[in-house]
């Protein structure tokens, strides 16, 4: 399959994650896109294709106009407020105030986060609007026939909301994408997030929708990030009950017991029989993972790529997480290979 890849990625190079009380180097870093290309190479997986420019047009059917507003100017806007560091909230509305955007970039980048780990800087706008395009690129291949392609889309998307960032995520790719398959004139889209995290940003997009539907295994929020969303009672609302589905795992989850989430996900896609499949790729379920607690092997990766190709459906595949960097390229190239059944 073709793989699309953008090097304006490395325009999202943030020096500072706030991590158990200190600012570390972000665990989201650019050598991780870096690693996933080698491999590509590497196993010669098929053609690198470059983004093609989609503009803001398809940004704007998922996400905000004041949101995106927000995003092209926070970083000149926190460098104009004199700030030091890096762009990073540290105060949010809490119950019982007014959840508006306020004019003072403090309050501002506190409305559009949900979290304070993902540090906006200079290059950031522009990094998340060229994975857009990568994840619009790969879409393009599918409407024109290929029966898979590979978005290696940096920084990921999954926990980005309509007008929420965090989780390392600006935009979401995925969504965004899923959209696009919509407007080019699919009845039905299943988004099949794999992702060590809940893909809350996703199952927010789209909960009062029934034309995309989201699925989500990840490592128990009640433990881990994102913490307030991702339990299996989240079905959906409206017009969105019964499509949205999630799946959580406690520590030291393997792939015997992972794939049980998987094999009753794939379940309910068949039900659904969606025009098209999209794949939220993070590999942050390995067992060498820095900040997850899943206990997946190299191998399994290939497992779960045939399974996902079982399916039969054109399959898009968004890279999200995964943060063991030494490991990351064999881990989402297997994905790929085993859904190509190349082993
Ligand atoms: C796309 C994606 O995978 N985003 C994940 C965002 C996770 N954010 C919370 C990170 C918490 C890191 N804690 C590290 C503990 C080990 N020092
Ligand atoms: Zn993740």
């Amino acid at each position: 399959m073709k793989t699309v890849y953008s090097p304006l990625h490395h325009r999202r190079t943030a020096t500072s994650e706030l991590d158990g009380g200190i600012l570390v180097p972000p665990y989201e870093n650019p050598n991780r896109a870096e690693t996933i290309l080698a491999r590509v190479k590497d196993r010669q997986l098929g053609e690198v294709l470059a983004p093609v420019e989609h503009g803001l047009e398809p940004i704007r059917a998922i996400h905000t106009d004041d949101y995106i507003d927000f995003l092209e100017h926070c970083w000149d806007d926190w460098k104009a407020a004199g700030k030091p560091g890096e762009a990073i909230p540290a105060v949010w509305a809490g119950r019982g105030m007014r959840h508006r955007a306020p004019k003072d970039i403090d309050g501002r980048l506190g409305y559009y986060s949900f979290a304070a780990e993902t540090s906006i800087t200079d290059g950031t706008w522009e990094a998340a609007r060229a994975s857009v395009d990568v994840a619009l690129t790969a879409q393009q291949q599918i409407l024109n026939g290929d029966s898979a392609a590979f978005a290696l889309c940096r920084p990921p998307g999954h926990h980005a909301a309509a007008d929420l960032y965090g989780g390392y995520c600006f935009f979401n790719n995925a969504a965004i994408a899923a959209q696009a398959f919509r407007d080019g004139g699919a009845q039905r889209v299943a988004i099949l997030d794999v992702d060590f995290h809940h893909g809350n940003g996703t199952q927010s997009i789209f909960y009062e929708r029934s034309d995309v539907f989201t699925l989500s295994i990840h490592g128990d929020p009640d433990l881990v990030f994102p913490h307030f969303l991702g339990f299996e009672d989240e079905t959906g609302a409206g017009k969105g009950e019964g499509y949205n589905w999630n799946r959580r795992y406690p520590p030291g989850t393997p792939f015997d017991i992972w794939k049980g989430g998987l094999e009753d996900a794939c379940h309910q896609i068949d039900a659904y029989n969606p025009d098209y499949l999209i794949v939220a790729l993070g590999v942050d379920t390995f067992e060498g993972d820095p900040i997850s607690f899943f206990k997946l092997t190299s191998d399994d990766y290939l497992r779960m790529g045939e399974r996902i190709a079982a399916l039969g459906k054109p399959t898009l595949f968004t890279m999200e997480g995964g943060y063991d960097v030494e490991a990351i390229g064999v881990n989402a190239v297997n994905v790929l290979e085993g859904f190509e059944g190349r082993a």
